[in-house]
């Protein structure tokens, strides 16, 4: 038969702990495969930087090394993906979504207006992921890269999104990366995914 042609945009989300690379694999893709990138962590960084009592609500949440709520991040995403297009767009969501409270909120605020194509993880260890962000926390000084947040990061991460990716992989649609290579390496095995 023929087929309809789809005016939703499709969406790849990337999950990974905490400076597994996400960032750094997503510039990489974008430029090759054209996708529009929005990582939710740089979103949240633009709102802190406006200051108020929103971004000093959110800064606070950030350095502790926990999760924002989610109605509003939501809301962020749904209007920056807006601003770039909807229709025939394709997304590379970047740290999302990382709790089953962002999957309710989505269903909630985009559900059926967006198709999910698969989940792209990118896996490493603790001791790495640690070791990068406490490179980049002398480089960069972002305010999360530190000892103390770090930990309390990993302790999120395992709490609250690593089920979020065994769900994903229960509905067999993550497709997954060993980041503990060079990034070109890594870059390599995540092409063949995009791909396929
Ligand atoms: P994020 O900004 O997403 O921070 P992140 O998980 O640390 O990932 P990031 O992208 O920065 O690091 P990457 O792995 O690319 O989130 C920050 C905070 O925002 C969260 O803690 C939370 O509070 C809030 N937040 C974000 N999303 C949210 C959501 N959906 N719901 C609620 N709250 C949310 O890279 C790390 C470093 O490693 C870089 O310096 C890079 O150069 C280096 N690196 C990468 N790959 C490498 C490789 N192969 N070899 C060597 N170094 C490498």
């Amino acid at each position: 038969g023929v087929e309809e042609p789809s005016n939703k945009p499709s969406v790849v989300f990337v999950l990974g702990g905490p400076g597994s690379g996400k960032g750094t694999q997503c510039a990489k893709i974008v430029d090759e495969f054209k996708y529009e990138h929005l990582s939710t962590g740089d979103l949240l960084r633009e709102e802190v930087k406006k200051g108020g009592e929103l971004g000093d609500k959110l800064k606070e949440t950030m350095e502790a090394g926990k999760l924002v709520s989610s109605g509003m991040l939501v809301e962020l995403l749904k209007k920056a993906m807006k601003d770039r297009g909807w229709e025939k767009s394709k997304f590379l969501l970047d740290g999302f979504p990382r709790n089953q409270e962002n999957i309710d909120e989505w269903e909630k605020q985009i559900g059926n207006e967006a198709h999910i194509k698969f989940i792209l993880h990118i896996d490493v260890s603790k001791e790495v992921m640690k070791e990068r962000l406490l490179k980049r926390g002398q480089e960069s000084g972002r305010a999360d890269d530190n000892e103390e947040t770090i930990v309390k990061r990993f302790e999120t991460f395992e709490k609250e999104s690593l089920p979020i990716i065994k769900f994903y992989e229960k509905k067999k649609l993550v497709r997954k990366v060993d980041s503990s290579k060079p990034v070109d390496e890594v870059y390599s095995a995540v092409q063949k995914l995009f791909k396929a």
